[in-house]
């Protein structure tokens, strides 16, 4: 790499800088904890690239072409925006608005995409992932005002609004002789499409085309309507009463999403839907029937802490209460969990909780009043009482936890805990979650386990379980992106046991074949992983006998491509994990 002309002091900093960048990277290399694939997760691509957005020319910045300003977005949506914002803002990445970053200036920026920093900025250049032109197109591309896209209101909303078949039209009993509650919903990412397979054949039901690069899949209240979102934005409603179950109902609401979910308090079942989006940052409540939008609310204002405005803080999990008819919504860069009462669209009333920014994925405790969140980038947990309204624990754990929706066991000792593994170290954070008979444990980390290494994912148990499962999917070491490590619940002291599931999966291809997500059936006994490779690779979901830890099936079906998430129809509709 040419190094840019900088005067001596400046550019002994910068190398300073870059050489201490380089050697956390290869320490990283070394012991499993975040790893740089770790910082590309949270740098996922989002879709906003292509869309037209209002471009202001600032003249203080270094010129551009058009085409220059255009592959510049592109590359910026895909590969930056993720922690940088879309406004450019800042997120878990620092804020990159030409008021700082015309005063740095273009060398001074191509060093530091070039190297990366110690703070987590990947190295781009060095890494081979962007070459010396283009490195020079973002340090100049990052100088302008950043390009605005267009909002999204009902009225876009309405015209992708599509009810394929009419609730009218759809069968009044079940249609099929599927066990619904052991159907699977496998999130096939890259073809934006999710498998709907049956728990006990193992045999694929349909494939269902839904948005692009699909989430996460969620159960209206009654097992009947299940619910996916794409990072488009895009929620499909598929009937599993009809005879080869598919959708019924989609809908665009916004330009990039990860979360929706619908109503479950009593006398509400299957009334409402919402879904949040990262882009515009607001979330949408529907009809539950037809995915008719309803109601736009959004989520821009003041940070928590700080108390300073933020204009785009991304609606992260969404969960419903069994408590209220309430929506728990987690705001992620204001660090905000919004409790919105949809009793009254007209009239609505919201409670809002803050705890710490970057609230991202988290589950119920067993009781189901607390949720469990994630402020992921300042390695906490809020525990949010959801019948009282309020914020009832925040505890410091390990380096960014993601607990997908976490683990609810007994221990000996503390009690009841819900537990989270995490992306940035090995560790294993339990919580205590009773705070009637285990007070002085409640909401607070009581102890950690050491698991494979960093880069976990998900985390999963049963009630009828006593092994506790935890991924190690983006650890850099592929011993252990493809492995996953057991834990006996009723002695945890003992340590793991590690299942070599990517390599019982027997894939002809050599590959990531990353492990991810474990999933219970609904009778608590077997456990699926997905062995997620490339789009062009195979792929496999593998099925684990949880009594005897060994291999039971492994699936595999060229239309399984990259599966990621799977959600099994029981325990998402009853939140059992
Ligand atoms: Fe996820 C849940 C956001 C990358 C698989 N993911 C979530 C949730 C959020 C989120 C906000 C909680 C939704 C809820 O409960 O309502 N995920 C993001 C990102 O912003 C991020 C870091 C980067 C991106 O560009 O999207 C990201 N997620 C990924 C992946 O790369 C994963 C591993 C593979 C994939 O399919 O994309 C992935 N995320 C999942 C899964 C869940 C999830 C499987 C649901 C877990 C559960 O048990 O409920």
């Amino acid at each position: 790499m040419k190094i840019p002309k900088l005067n001596v002091a400046t550019a002994a900093m910068l190398m300073l800088a870059a050489a201490t960048a380089l050697n956390v990277h290869a320490q990283e290399k070394k012991v499993p904890g975040m790893s740089e694939t770790e910082v590309m997760y949270q740098a996922g691509s989002s879709p906003l690239g292509d869309v037209p957005m209002h471009q202001s020319t600032n003249p203080k910045a270094p010129p551009m072409t058009q085409a220059e300003f255009d592959r510049a977005r592109q590359i910026y949506f895909e590969r930056c925006a993720g922690c940088h914002g879309v406004l450019r803002k800042g997120a878990t990445g620092k804020p990159l608005t030409p008021d700082i970053t015309l005063g740095r200036g273009t060398d001074y920026l191509k060093v530091f995409i070039a190297y990366g920093s110690p703070a987590g900025m990947p190295n781009w250049q060095t890494s081979g992932e962007m070459d010396e032109k283009t490195v020079d197109l973002m340090a100049r591309y990052i100088q302008h005002d950043p390009p605005v896209p267009p909002e999204y209101g009902l009225a876009d909303m309405k015209k992708t609004w599509k009810v394929i078949v009419p609730p009218e039209l759809r069968p009044k009993k079940k249609m099929n002789s599927y066990n619904i509650d052991n159907i699977f919903s496998t999130t096939l990412r890259d073809t934006g499409e999710i498998a709907l397979i049956d728990g006990d054949t193992k045999k694929i039901i349909n494939i269902v085309k839904t948005g692009y690069a699909v989430h996460i899949s969620r159960m209206s209240a009654s097992g009947r309507y299940l619910f996916v979102i794409g990072r488009d934005a895009k929620v499909n409603m598929i009937d599993l009463w009809m005879e080869k179950p598919d959708n019924v109902a989609e809908i665009r609401v916004g330009l990039e999403a990860r979360s929706v979910d619908t109503s479950k308090y009593k006398g509400y079942e299957d009334k409402l839907a919402i879904a949040g989006t990262y882009w515009p940052p607001q979330f949408t409540i529907m009809n539950g029937d037809t995915l008719e939008p309803l109601k736009i609310v959004a989520t821009r204002g003041m940070v928590v802490g700080t108390q300073e405005y933020h204009p785009e803080p991304r609606v992260a999990s969404i969960v419903a209460s069994h408590f209220k008819p309430e929506f728990v919504v987690n705001v992620k860069e204001t660090g905000k969990t919004l409790m919105v009462n949809y009793a009254d669209l007209e009239a609505l009333k919201m409670t809002e909780i803050g705890s710490a920014p970057f609230l991202h994925d988290g589950g119920w405790d067993a009781s189901k009043r607390y949720f469990m969140v994630a402020a992921n980038n300042s390695n906490k947990i809020a525990a949010i009482d959801a019948k009282d309204g309020k914020l009832a624990g925040l505890t410091e754990v390990g380096k960014i936890p993601h607990p997908g929706r976490g683990a609810n066991f007994v221990h000996p000792k503390f009690g009841p805990v819900w537990a989270t593994g995490h992306l940035g170290d090995e560790t294993i954070s339990l919580i205590g979650t009773d705070p009637k008979k285990y007070k002085q444990y409640a909401f607070k980390q009581v102890a950690q386990l050491k698991g494979q290494g960093g880069g976990n994912l998900f985390i999963k148990t049963h009630p009828k379980s006593t092994n506790l499962y935890t991924d190690t999917t983006l650890n850099p070491d592929p011993k252990l992106s493809q492995s996953v490590a057991v834990f006996d619940i009723r002695n945890l002291d003992k340590g793991f046991t590690v299942l070599p599931i990517g390599e019982w999966a027997g894939l002809k291809d050599d590959g990531a074949k990353r492990v991810v997500q474990p999933e219970y059936n609904k009778a608590g006994d077997e456990v699926w992983f997905a062995v997620w490779s490339a789009k062009n690779k195979e792929s496999a979901l593998v099925v684990v006998d949880d009594k005897t830890l060994k291999l039971k099936a492994v699936i595999k079906d060229p239309r399984l491509i990259t599966p990621t998430g799977h959600f099994n129809v029981y325990n998402t509709q009853h939140d059992v994990y």
